[in-house]
């Protein structure tokens, strides 16, 4: 059996996956937050923005499912920290360790700035749509380099919403159920002949966004279709912000008022 180590194991994704991988693969956790684990797991504490942790996490593992990171759009600082200084440290520990096969959840959000009326597959041009979007590009990129130049193996999931059902009219597009998220880390996990590849994390949806034909050349059978829940979605929808509801990526296009420090202070009224 594989030994799997799934970073940022405490999130939701990871707790969806922990639950569809049981028995199928040996999991090492890792995470910043200590973790009630079950017997058949094991847990390392970890912080990936140092690269001890990250070697130390990545030894003896087949394969690495990367969750690690800030999952929604954050401070700089804090993305800079989680998704670029630690996915570089765990794509490289990973490269030390010798371990060729890396599965790495990207986003809808690396190409949120696509419209809605566009059906867009894995080769479109990147469009990320906030400063994390623009980490899963990074990710993306690192992931490409280091399988042309190192061999590795990565395989980028474009995820769009993991949910045990679509939580909104968006969401019907992009949803995805944690069985078929679990069939999809699988193939990344167990497919041979894998160097680079890009497929969107996405059920069967009627409405999908995405062509996702590449995932299907390499065996993804989903399971699931948001249509399913569509009448009930729809029935409770309220109109949203209208640019949000022009491009894929929902509210994570709108801009937000960033504070500008070079700006001169406003004096207080008295
Ligand atoms: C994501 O990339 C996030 O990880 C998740 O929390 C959701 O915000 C999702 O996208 C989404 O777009 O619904």
């Amino acid at each position: 059996m594989k030994t799997v180590l799934i970073t940022g194991a405490t999130g939701d994704v990871g707790t969806h996956l922990r639950r569809e991988l049981a028995g199928k693969y040996k999991l090492r956790l890792s995470d910043l937050r200590p973790i009630k684990k079950n017997k058949s797991e094991t847990f390392i504490k970890a912080d990936i923005s140092k690269m001890s942790d990250a070697l130390r996490i990545t030894k003896g593992v087949d394969a690495i499912v990367h969750l690690g990171g800030y999952s929604v759009e954050g401070p700089w600082a804090g993305i800079l920290q989680a998704n670029i200084i630690g996915c570089y440290n765990v794509f490289e520990a990973a490269r030390r360790n010798g371990v060729k096969r890396v599965v790495f959840p990207t986003s809808n959000h690396a190409v949120g700035f696509y419209r809605r009326d566009q059906t867009i597959d894995h080769r479109v041009t990147v469009k990320p749509d906030s400063r994390y979007g623009v980490s899963k590009v990074f990710g993306e990129a690192l992931g490409s380099l280091y399988a042309d130049k190192y061999g590795m193996e990565m395989f980028m999931i474009r995820i769009g919403n993991v949910n045990p059902g679509p939580i909104d009219k968006r969401r019907l597009s992009i949803w995805i159920s944690p069985r078929d998220i679990a069939q999809l880390v699988s193939i990344g996990i167990d497919r041979p002949g894998i160097r680079f590849e890009i497929v969107y994390g996405i059920s069967r949806n009627k409405r999908a966004w995405y062509d996702n034909a590449n995932a299907y050349r390499l065996g993804y059978q989903p399971q699931d279709d948001a249509e399913a829940y569509a009448e009930e979605i729809l029935k409770k929808e309220k109109p949203g912000d209208p640019t949000a509801e022009l491009y894929q990526g929902g509210i994570f296009v709108v801009a937000e008022e960033v504070p500008n420090p070079a700006a001169p202070a406003k004096r207080k009224k008295k």
